[in-house]
């Protein structure tokens, strides 16, 4: 098990040097702390491994300025490299339970939900939190299983007591009711790195679910 014992995260933003749009993704990343944000999510899908850890290198040193938890996504050479707070994980990457047995006894881990079958297996049991992807389909990420919607969201919230983080086309419009239906915490990737203001967008995220 993890010495990981509490979740005290409500906004995550999940970002990449792509989903910034041209823009320097370290600065959307530093605004949206300053709005708000409690953890951060590095996830680049494309960029080779050194290229990856020169990325997380930069950010950590941001996150480690205000003292926000970075998580890498599924690469477990780059969490190791930067030390990363932790790694998140889904169905067909590196296993929770092959992690925790390499390196990963300290690291939080996040695990995503696609299949309802998941919550009982054993990776979700020494996982730190769940990734409920996606609460609603979103173009960001397109190659996904189920849109859980608030329904679904709800049903896991009765078969789990794990930390409950959704992901998937929220916005301010209704990051409050997927809050209401069971999440411990909402992950944005579009609403703050498409936002003309990225600290604004989190500030008003962060207000919204708080309110
Ligand atoms: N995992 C499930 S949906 C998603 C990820 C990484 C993307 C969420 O992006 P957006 O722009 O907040 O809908
Ligand atoms: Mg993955």
């Amino acid at each position: 098990m993890s010495l990981i014992q509490s979740f005290p995260y409500q906004l995550y933003l999940v970002i990449s040097e792509t989903d910034c749009k041209g823009r320097n993704f370290l600065d959307v990343a530093e605004q949206a702390i300053l709005g708000g944000v409690d953890l951060i999510q590095l996830r680049e899908k494309k960029a080779s491994d050194l290229d990856f850890l020169e990325k997380a290198i930069r950010l950590k040193e941001i996150t480690d300025k205000h003292e926000i938890p970075l998580i890498i996504n599924d690469n477990v050479f780059v969490a190791k490299e930067i030390d990363a707070f932790g790694i998140h994980v889904g169905n067909n990457d590196t296993q929770p339970t092959v992690l925790r047995e390499n390196s990963f006894q300290n690291r939080m881990i996040g695990y995503s939900i696609e299949y309802l079958e998941q919550l009982e297996n054993r990776e979700t049991v020494i996982s730190d939190y769940l990734g409920i992807s996606p609460v609603f389909r979103t173009d960001t990420k397109t190659d996904t299983v189920t849109e859980w919607g608030l329904e679904g969201l709800m049903k896991i919230r009765q078969l789990t007591e794990k930390p409950l983080v959704a992901i998937g086309n929220i916005h301010f419009k209704n990051a409050k009711s997927v809050m209401e239906a069971g999440a411990d915490c909402i992950a944005v990737v579009s609403e703050i790195c498409s936002a003309e203001n990225p600290q604004k967008a989190a500030f008003n995220l962060k207000n919204e679910i708080l309110k």
